[in-house]
């Protein structure tokens, strides 16, 4: 017997395992990425904040030597004691200035935080502006040291300054550069650095940066030292012309970026399990055939097929054999047993019996109508008689067909003898359904329930026709069955009829009624209705 069921070519758990790894590793890599990508973020933004920080670290710084200047230009015009006093107490308190100093409204340097300057010495006059101004670089001569000129124009038109150590600014920036790749105070319009830590490099390609910058800018590219290097530029609010920037090799500044949570070395296993339990169970469902089966019903694609059966003397049409037939959409007509034993297994067998009958009563309804007494046979399987509702729906259904007869297979009857089938078929046969054996003689075995139970339909099983004429033995059978048919007064039906000599044989033995090829096979409705209406 074939069992119909979808084999896979495939271990049924490879495509639920390949999936889920594919699934897993998706989703493992899109965390992955989502992390790296977040992390990212976190390191430049980071080295933005440091710029930022920086920036306002030397803001800070300017804006207490720019209040100082201001608080300067009432104090040195004299040079006295007093103001030298005063100026040298300033100096003190800021120990990035090496010198304050005022410059005549001619242009003439008279007086410094070390001493008058006596004579004069001629320098350049202030310019007419105000506010603070810077100017970069200068060397002190004395020192022999660089520094960056602050500078004010005062009321009198001269001018108070100081001299900001670079050495000062480059200690600043060297300590606040880790493993950097620099840290730079950058003139903001050309780019040029004036205090540098570490090697300088600007991006270049379309990410270059766009001078002048005049707010906080970040790049992330190709750098004119050919390496890939991300920048934060941030400018001064108290000295626009000057920005810090900070730069870092992108290997340095995404090294070691993800490291994964413990719970990620449980969650992707866990994860991966889980997806191969989700399909392995949605596969395990898919492919199980009473899917299929549940599908085909909802589709309407069980049809039935109808198999004449004549009367032995006057070869008239005295009714059918209802047989199923599953139209299916890619594998084309199939018979019964490739779909009948998943049927009665996954018990859809009732449903689909139920639908076949009212099909049946709606197609055979003109032959019913023509002649009362017609046959209609359709097989029914111990799952039918065990259940109440089916054996009511055959009682109901007899009402529009009204010479319902169920074949059931000696099998049925033999192991299933139980009071409950015994129950079904009396409740039937008082309804007025008859009962006919199926496949009768193959069985073999005790014949007691013809006795106990309610049957008036022999089938003579085909293998005993096809032995006519062939084989002594089976012929005897089959004499055999036609006599005890005769004595329990039950009807018979020889199937497999294939050659008129076996139609002749069947007559001459008794044989009530016959099925076969010779006189038809199982046919459609439309051929059936052609064929004897
Ligand atoms: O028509 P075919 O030779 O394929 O039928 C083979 C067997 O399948 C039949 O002898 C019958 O026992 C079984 N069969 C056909 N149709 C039905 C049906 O509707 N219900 C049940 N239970 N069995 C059927
Ligand atoms: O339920 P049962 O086994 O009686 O169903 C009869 C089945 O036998 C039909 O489904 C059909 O496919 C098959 N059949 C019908 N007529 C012939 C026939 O003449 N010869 C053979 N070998 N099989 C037949
Ligand atoms: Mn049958």
């Amino acid at each position: 017997m074939f069992r119909f069921t979808y084999r896979p070519a495939l271990k049924p758990y490879v495509i639920p395992a390949l999936l889920s790894t594919l699934i897993t590793a998706l989703v493992a890599a899109a965390f992955v990425y989502e992390r790296i990508d977040h992390n990212k973020n976190l390191r430049r933004a980071t080295l933005e904040s440091l710029a930022a920080s920086t920036a306002s670290w030397l803001d800070n710084n300017i804006s207490r030597i720019n209040h100082t200047l201001i608080d300067l230009q009432h104090h040195g015009q004299s040079c006295n004691a007093d103001d030298l006093y005063y100026i040298r107490s300033q100096l003190f308190a800021l120990p990035q200035i090496a010198e304050f100093g005022y410059i005549s409204p001619t242009g003439r340097l008279r007086c410094t935080s070390w001493q008058e300057v006596s004579p004069p010495i001629q320098v350049s006059k202030a310019p007419n502006s105000f506010g603070l101004r810077m100017m970069w670089p200068f060397t002190v001569e004395f020192m022999e040291k660089p520094a960056a000129v602050l500078s004010r124009t005062i009321r009198d038109n001269g001018e108070v300054y100081a001299l900001l150590r670079i050495s000062w600014l480059k200690d600043q920036i060297r300590g606040r550069t880790s493993q950097l790749g620099y840290m730079a105070i950058i003139d903001s319009d050309t780019g040029v650095p004036l205090v540098l830590n570490g090697q300088y490099s600007l991006p270049v390609g379309e990410k270059a940066l766009n001078f002048p910058i005049d707010y906080p800018t970040t790049t992330e590219h190709m750098f004119d030292n050919g390496r890939q290097q991300f920048i934060a530029v941030q400018p001064l609010l108290t000295m626009p012309q000057l920005s810090i920037a900070i730069s870092e090799e992108t290997v340095l500044l995404y090294k070691n970026i993800f490291s994964p949570p413990p719970l990620f070395f449980l969650a992707v296993p866990g994860l991966g399990l889980l997806t191969f339990m989700l399909l392995s169970w949605l596969q395990s469902f898919i492919t199980h055939p009473a899917h299929w089966l549940r599908r085909a019903i909802r589709q309407n694609e069980f049809i039935n097929y109808y198999q004449p059966m004549v009367s032995s003397d006057t070869q008239t049409l005295k009714g059918v054999e209802v047989l199923m037939r599953w139209q299916h959409p890619l594998e084309g007509l199939k018979l019964p047993q490739t779909f009948i034993p998943e049927a009665e297994h996954s018990n859809l067998i009732k449903q689909m019996t139920k639908e076949q009958l009212e099909r049946a009563a709606i197609e055979l309804a003109p032959f019913i109508k023509r002649q009362p007494g017609f046959l209609v046979h359709i097989n029914v399987s111990t799952i039918h008689l065990l259940d109440t509702s089916s054996v009511d729906t055959f009682i109901t259904m007899q009402e529009k067909i009204p010479a319902l007869v169920l074949e059931v297979t000696e099998g049925t009857m033999l192991d299933h003898s139980s009071t409950d089938i015994k129950t079904s078929l009396l409740r039937l046969t008082q309804a007025g359904i008859r009962i006919a054996v199926d496949d009768f003689g193959t069985g073999y075995c005790g014949l007691n329930y013809l006795q106990s139970l309610p049957v008036s339909i022999l089938k003579a099983d085909k293998s005993f026709i096809a032995s006519i004429g062939t084989d002594a033995v089976n012929i005897d059978v089959l004499d055999t069955i036609v006599i005890l048919a005769k004595r329990l007064r039950l009807l018979t039906v020889a199937e497999g009829v294939e050659t008129q000599e076996q139609a002749e044989k069947l007559r001459a033995m008794g044989i009530d009624m016959q099925q076969g090829w010779l006189h038809s096979p199982a046919l459609p409705i439309n051929t059936l209705r052609y064929n004897y209406l």
